[in-house]
Formats: C-alpha cells, sequence, structure tokens
C-alpha cells in the first residue's frame, strides 16, 4: 500500500491571492489570515502577489486568467458574501463558488475557496479572525497542501 499526503512548505513556490473589495473590513481580515499563514510556513512576501477586484462575482475569471499564466503554484481566493434582502447573495454565492470550482478543475491548479457564504455580517467577522478562526489561513494551508499533493502524482 501506497499513502500519498500533502506537505506544508512554501518553498520554491509562486502564489496569487485574489482578494474582493466589497465587504472589504471583512477580507482584509481573511488576507491577513491568509498573509500570517503563509509567512508561518516559510513563504516570502516575493513569493506572493496580490489581485484585488470590485466583488466576489469577479474573483473566477480573475484567478482563471492567473491559473492559466503558468506563473504561479496556486491561487488562493478571498472574499465575502453576506446575505442581504434579495436573493442576490444566492447568485453571486453560487456563481463564485461553481467559478472557482470550474478553474481548478479546467487549469489542474489548485485554486483555494477562501469565500465566506455567510447570513450575517456577524457569521463573516466570526470566520474572519475571531472565534470560528479565519477562513483566509484555512485557504492558505489547502492550497500549500495541495500543490504539494499534485507534484506526488
Ligand atoms: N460582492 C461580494 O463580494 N459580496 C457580497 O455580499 C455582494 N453583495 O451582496 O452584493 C457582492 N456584490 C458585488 C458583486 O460581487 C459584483 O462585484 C457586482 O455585482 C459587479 O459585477
Amino acid at each position: 500500500m501506497k499513502e500519498y499526503k500533502g506537505e506544508f512548505s512554501g518553498q520554491g513556490i509562486q502564489l496569487a491571492v485574489v482578494v474582493s473589495r466589497f465587504n472589504e473590513f471583512i477580507s482584509t481580515k481573511l488576507l491577513d489570515g491568509t498573509l500570517d499563514y503563509l509567512n508561518r510556513h516559510g513563504v516570502d512576501t516575493e513569493q506572493v502577489s496580490i489581485f484585488w477586484v470590485p466583488g466576489s462575482f469577479e474573483i473566477p475569471l480573475v484567478a482563471k486568467k492567473l491559473a492559466e499564466s503558468n506563473r504561479f503554484d496556486g491561487v488562493i481566493c478571498l472574499g465575502a458574501v453576506i446575505r442581504g434582502d434579495t436573493p442576490h447573495f444566492t447568485y453571486i454565492a453560487a456563481e463564485v463558488t461553481k467559478g472557482i470550482a470550474q478553474t481548478a478543475l479546467q487549469t489542474g491548479i489548485p485554486v483555494a475557496y477562501g469565500i465566506l457564504t455567510t447570513d450575517t455580517v456577524e457569521q463573516a467577522i466570526e470566520r474572519a479572525g475571531t472565534k470560528s478562526g479565519n477562513k483566509g489561513w484555512f485557504a492558505a494551508e489547502s492550497v500549500l497542501e495541495m500543490i504539494s499533493l499534485l507534484k506526488q502524482i
């Protein structure tokens, strides 16, 4: 039997982070979590390029361009879609989720899903570095693990 597991080393890789300006007070916290994780795992600032987009809906297009560019080993997507009084939330959350999944499958590059989809602002705050951890931190962890795992295949 052979078992394969990804490692969490950031040596020699280049990463792109796509982050949404909409709900910026949350997405900057997600970005802080991502950069903190990467810094603790040996990734220098020169290995990270950050791309700001207007809203989460725009994330998949930029993520796809970056994944296709041959410049990056992985892409981390960060944003917060928070429910309002209309169905808008449902459409944006569905598109960004589907778009990120398709980008990874179509390009073969790990694309981490660091998008919060919450009913309330409070739930988003809890997942952006307060009592329920930081989704940006977990997205960074998953991208390092997936880059390492895919290299073994
Ligand atoms: N974008 C978000 O990232 N989060 C939201 O909660 C949100 N809501 O609710 O409207 C949102 N809208 C903007 C959207 O992502 C696009 O930027 C916009 O529709 C222009 O294409």
